[in-house]
C-alpha cells in the first residue's frame, strides 16, 4: 500500500505504461512503499520529476543474435541491455542467459542493480542484459558461436568508461571469456575493463568467482552478530540453487563452522544430513556441468527428489534462496517459519515474493534483502574494474578483506536508515533507502537529464 499521492501516480503510470512487466511492478512497488516512509521530507523528489525518471529506462536495446548449431542449423535469439541508471557511474550489472528472459525481468533486475551498485559504495550505474537463449544442452562450441554473434552486436554499446557488463545465471567464466575475446576482436582494442568475471590470466580479480557467495554470507553473519548476538556456528543451513552464487555461498556458510543439508536445480533437490560434501558438488556442477541428481547417486546417505521448490521442506536454521526470482511464496514461507527457521538471506535477486517477506518478518525472523545481500557480486567486480584501471592485481587475502568490509558496512548504512526511519530492523526499507538517497542527490545535482 503506497500512502504518497505522488508515488501512487508514478506506480500507475507504470502500470499503464507496460501492463505486462509483473516482476518490474514487483520490484517498483516494493521500493516505492519505502519510498513512502520519507517522501513528505524531499518536496524536491516530485518538483524535478525524480522518482518519475528513477523508474524510466535511461535506455533499452534489443537485438538479433543469429547462431549455427553443430549440425549446421540456424537459430535467431533474442539480445538484450537495458541500461537504466547513470547517475553514479557507468552502467554496471550481468547479462543473463535463460529461455525465460524478457524485458520483464531484465528491467527488474537492471532496477534492482542501480540499488544495490548505490549500497557498495563504488561508482557505478545500474544496467542488466541477456538472450532467451538457453545454454543447457549446447556444446562449448555452440555456446562460443552464440556469444561472438551476441557480442558483435552489443560491442557498439559498451566500453570501461559506459557500459561493463558481468555474468548471472546462465553466464559465467566461460560465456566472459567468449565475449571478451569477440570484444577484442571487434574493436581491435585490450580494454580490459569492459566486462568484469573475467579470467584470471586475462584481467579477472581474485574471489570474482567467490564474491557473491561469500559476500551473502559476510552479510549474514553480520546480521546475526549485531541483531542476535549469535553466529553461523552449529547452524542448520538451506541453499536453493546450486550454481555460482550457492556453492560459493556453501563454501562460506562451512567456513563458518555451519552445516549445510539442502542444494538444489531447476529440477530437483538433494538432502545430505550429514553436511553436503563440496568436492563433490563441485566436481558435478563446475566440472562436468551434470545434473544435482548425481549428487544422491555418488554419496551414501543422501537423497535427491524432483521438484525444486521442495526444498524448502527441509528444517533449517538459516535459508538462503540463491537460484532465481520469486521461488518463495507464502506457502513456502509458512513452511519455512514452521520448520524453526531464524534467518533468510534473499541470495538470487528478488527470491522472495512480498507476502513471503511479509510473513517471516512478522514472524520474527531476520530477513536480509537480494540487494543488500547478494552485493559482493558486483563490489568485486567493482575492484576488478579497479584493477584494470590500474594495470595490477591484489592479492586473494586483499580482495577477501576488502569484500568483507563493504559487506559489513552494507549492514551498518541499511541497519541505521531502518532505525533513522521510524522502521527499525526491516532491513528491506532500510537497503532501499539508503541506496535511493545516493542516487536521487545524484540525479537532483545533474540536473534534468
Ligand atoms: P547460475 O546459472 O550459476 O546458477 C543458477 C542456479 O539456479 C542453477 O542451479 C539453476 O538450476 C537454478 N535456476 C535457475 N533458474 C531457475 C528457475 N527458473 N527455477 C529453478 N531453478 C533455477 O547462476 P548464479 O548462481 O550466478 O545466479 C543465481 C542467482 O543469483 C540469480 O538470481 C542471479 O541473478 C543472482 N546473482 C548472481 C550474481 C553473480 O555474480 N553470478 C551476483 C548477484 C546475484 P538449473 O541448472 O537447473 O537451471
Ligand atoms: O545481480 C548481480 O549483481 C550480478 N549478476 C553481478 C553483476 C556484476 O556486474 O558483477
Amino acid at each position: 500500500m503506497i500512502k504518497s499521492a505522488y508515488l501512487q501516480r508514478v506506480y500507475n503510470d507504470v502500470l499503464t505504461r507496460d501492463p505486462n512487466e509483473k516482476e518490474f511492478h514487483q520490484t517498483v512497488l516494493e521500493v516505492l512503499e519505502s519510498l513512502d516512509q520519507i517522501i513528505d521530507q524531499h518536496p524536491e523528489y516530485e518538483r524535478r520529476g525524480i522518482i518519475e525518471a528513477f523508474v524510466e529506462p535511461e535506455r533499452i536495446i534489443s537485438f538479433r543474435v543469429p547462431w549455427v548449431d553443430d549440425r549446421g542449423g540456424i537459430h535467431i535469439n533474442r539480445g538484450y541491455r537495458v541500461q537504466f541508471n547513470s547517475a553514479i557511474g557507468p552502467y554496471k550489472g550481468g547479462l543473463r542467459f535463460h529461455p525465460t528472459v524478457n524485458l520483464s525481468i531484465l528491467k527488474f533486475l537492471g532496477f534492482e542493480q542501480i540499488l544495490k551498485n548505490s549500497l557498495t559504495t563504488l561508482p557505478m550505474g545500474g544496467a542488466k542484459g541477456g538472450s532467451d537463449f538457453d545454454p543447457k544442452g549446447k556444446s562449448d562450441d555452440e555456446v562460443m558461436r552464440f556469444c561472438q554473434s551476441f557480442m558483435t552486436e552489443l560491442q557498439r554499446h559498451i566500453g570501461q568508461f559506459v557500459d561493463v557488463p558481468a555474468g548471472d545465471i546462465g553466464v559465467g567464466g566461460r560465456e566472459i571469456g567468449y565475449l571478451f575475446g569477440q570484444y577484442r576482436r571487434v574493436r581491435g582494442t585490450y580494454a580490459a575493463g569492459v566486462l568484469t568475471g573475467k579470467g584470471l590470466t586475462f584481467g579477472g580479480s581474485l574471489v570474482r568467482t567467490e564474491a557473491t557467495g561469500y559476500g551473502i554470507c559476510y552479510l549474514t553473519q553480520e546480521m546475526l552478530k549485531h541483531m542476535r548476538n549469535d553466529s553461523f556456528e552449529g547452524k542448520t543451513v538451506v541453499i536453493s540453487g546450486s550454481g555460482n552464487v550457492a556453492i560459493f555461498a556453501t563454501e562460506k556458510a562451512m567456513q563458518l563452522g555451519a552445516k549445510v543439508v539442502g542444494l538444489s536445480d531447476s529440477n530437483g533437490y538433494i538432502h545430505d544430513p550429514d553436511g553436503i560434501k563440496l568436492d563433490v558438488i563441485k566436481d558435478i556442477k563446475l566440472n562436468r556441468r551434470a545434473r544435482i541428481k548425481a549428487y544422491a547417486d555418488e554419496v551414501p546417505g543422501s537423497t535427491y527428489a524432483d521438484g525444486f521448490r521442495g526444498i524448502w521442506s527441509i528444517p533449517c536454521d538459516i535459508a538462503l534462496p540463491c537460484a532465481t526470482q520469486n521461488e518463495i511464496d507464502a506457502g513456502t514461507a509458512k513452511l519455512i517459519v514452521k520448520n524453526g527457521a531464524m534467518a533468510v538471506t534473499e541470495g538470487a535477486n528478488m527470491p522472495c515474493y512480498p507476502e513471503a517477506v511479509q510473513i517471516f518478518q512478522e514472524a520474527g525472523l531476520l530477513v536480509a534483502p537480494s540487494k543488500a545481500a547478494n552485493a559482493g557480486g558486483v563490489a568485486t567486480s567493482g575492484l576488478e574494474m579497479s584493477q584494470n584501471s590500474m594495470r595490477y592485481s591484489w592479492t586473494f587475502e586483499e580482495v577477501d578483506h576488502r569484500l568483507k568490509d563493504i559487506m559489513a558496512n552494507i549492514f551498518q548504512n541499511i541497519y541505521h536508515a531502518a532505525e533513522e526511519c521510524g522502521k527499525p530492523g526491516d532491513l528491506v526499507v532500510g537497503a532501499n533507502l539508503a541506496a535511493f538517497k545516493k542516487v536521487a542527490d545524484s540525479m537532483l545535482t545533474q540536473g534534468l537529464i
